[in-house]
């Protein structure tokens, strides 16, 4: 039996899933995606997982589409590059930003083309020294997809949106961090304690409220302060009859830490 593309590791509420493929760096091929998204359907099933890490073994984090994986195609005429993302890419993609509750990426090496926009779209995304996002599709031709051309113009302006996407120059972890594309880089033998401890601690959290901001955010760019202050009311009253915000409030007039149960 072949090693698994993916793994998927559940325990005290935290959904480890890595990327398997470490001598491609981590790219994907179609059983990859398959692989994945069983993952992802195990963990929306399981009312028990509170946070998601996501990373990848080995050097690498992920070097986006495996192009020997008939992403060439047969011939010109046959190509449909557009067909792969509404298959594999955007399904991904969507899951990512809808997961009702935190995502956090653990970016240990190199993430590039859809897989530099793959970690870009995860809630929290922390990165170790060594690491480098490439907006590598310019190189062979091809447009940022997986919502790179989205996510980049929002987190770090259009002027360094453009030179990432037309460059592909591989923009290191720190600089990536300096520019606001990421939350944190760190001692890459820091990477797997920081971003499980953060996981972790997101899985102690109030996981409707989380994934109510979450909502709020992704929703963010395409409102109007009149909009989104509708949004927010709307948002707020949900939260507002969660049992977790009763038992946050009601610990903090009682001096106490909240015990928060992720309802
Ligand atoms: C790879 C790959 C790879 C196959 C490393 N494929 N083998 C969506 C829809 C449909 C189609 C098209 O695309 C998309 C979205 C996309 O993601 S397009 C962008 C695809 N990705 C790239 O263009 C990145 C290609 N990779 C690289 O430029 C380099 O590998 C980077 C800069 C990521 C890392 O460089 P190095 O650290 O020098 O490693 P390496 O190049 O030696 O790679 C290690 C091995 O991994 C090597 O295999 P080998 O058998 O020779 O040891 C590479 O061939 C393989 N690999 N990326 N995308």
């Amino acid at each position: 039996m072949s090693a698994p593309l993916i793994l998927l590791d559940i325990a005290e509420a935290v959904a480890t899933v890595t990327l398997n493929r470490s001598d491609k760096l981590n790219a994907f091929n179609e059983a990859m995606h398959g692989e994945l998204a069983r993952a992802l359907d195990r963990i929306e099933g399981d009312e028990a997982v509170r946070a998601v890490l996501l990373t990848g073994a080995g050097r690498g984090f992920c070097a986006g589409q495996d192009l020997g994986d008939g992403a060439m195609g047969e011939d010109q005429e046959s190509i449909d590059l557009g067909d792969t993302l509404e298959r594999l890419y955007n399904p991904l993609i969507r899951r990512i930003a809808k997961l009702e509750c935190p995502v956090v990426c653990a970016v240990n090496g190199v993430a590039a083309g859809a897989g530099a926009n793959l970690a870009l779209v995860c809630d929290i995304v922390i990165a170790g020294r060594s690491a480098a996002f490439i907006q590598a599709f310019c190189r062979i031709g091809l447009v940022p997809d997986s919502g790179g051309t989205w996510l980049l113009p929002r987190l770090v302006g259009r002027a360094r949106a453009t030179g990432l996407a037309m460059l592909g120059e591989p923009l290191p972890a720190e600089r990536a961090e300096a520019w606001g594309l990421i939350w944190r880089c760190v001692d890459d033998a820091q990477l797997m304690k920081e971003a499980r401890a953060l996981a972790s601690h997101l899985a102690t959290q109030p996981t409707r409220g989380l994934g109510l901001i979450k909502r709020a955010l992704n929703a963010s760019p395409e409102n109007d302060l009149d909009a989104q202050l509708d949004l927010e009311r709307d948002l707020q009253r949900e939260a507002g009859r969660t049992e977790d915000y009763r038992e946050g409030a009601r610990a903090f007039l009682e001096k106490r830490r909240p015990a928060f149960k992720g309802r």
